[in-house]
């Protein structure tokens, strides 16, 4: 009896860790968190939790946050070589006069890492920390 509630319970964990990872549209997703700072504007930074399917591009998280939040927005440039640029975040957009742009990290027990491709090409994994970050490329 003990061994048939036992095999009960562990099909029952086994369907519900299933369930969580076939979300979207039935395809297995992950789960990532995605983090906004401003310090340039002074901007209280917010974090969203949203997912990426399996091998999915980190746009699919922005433009499912989007739909979901009303308080998260943004806007893209398309560059004929390397794809989609970040424009804008929350309406705050980037700007070649005042040499400001949205940086995209990957954060790790606190050790920040620059994405080295743009939002159409990179790939999150599971739990992954992304920041954007309005930042400067002036010296
Ligand atoms: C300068 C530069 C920048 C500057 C551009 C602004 C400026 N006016 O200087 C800034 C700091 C904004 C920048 C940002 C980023 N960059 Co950059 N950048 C370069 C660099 C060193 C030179 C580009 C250049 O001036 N070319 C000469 C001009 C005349 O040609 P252009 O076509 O007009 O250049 C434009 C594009 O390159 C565009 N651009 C620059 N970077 C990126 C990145 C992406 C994803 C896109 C779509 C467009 C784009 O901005 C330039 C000016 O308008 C190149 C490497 C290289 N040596 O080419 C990397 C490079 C293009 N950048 C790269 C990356 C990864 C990024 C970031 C994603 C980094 C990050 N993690 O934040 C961000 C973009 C974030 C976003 N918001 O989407 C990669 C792209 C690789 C790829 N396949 O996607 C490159 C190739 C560097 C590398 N890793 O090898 N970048």
């Amino acid at each position: 009896m003990a061994s048939t509630r036992t095999a009960i319970f562990s099909v029952g964990l086994l369907l519900l860790s299933i369930q969580g990872a076939l979300t979207i549209r039935g395809q297995a997703s992950l789960p990532i968190r995605l983090s906004v700072m401003n310090d340039l504007s002074n901007m209280t930074p917010e974090t969203h939790f949203t997912s990426v399917l399996e091998g999915g591009v980190l746009l699919g998280a922005l433009r499912r946050i989007q739909e979901l939040q009303p308080d998260f927005e943004f806007t893209l440039k398309e560059d004929p070589n390397y794809g989609l640029f970040l424009e804008s975040v929350n309406g705050v957009a980037g700007s070649e006069k005042d040499q400001t742009y949205w940086e995209i990290l990957s954060e790790n027990s606190g050790k920040y890492t620059r994405l080295d491709v743009g939002i159409g090409c990179y790939t999150p994994s599971e739990n992954e920390h992304i920041v954007l970050r309005f930042s400067t490329w002036a010296k």
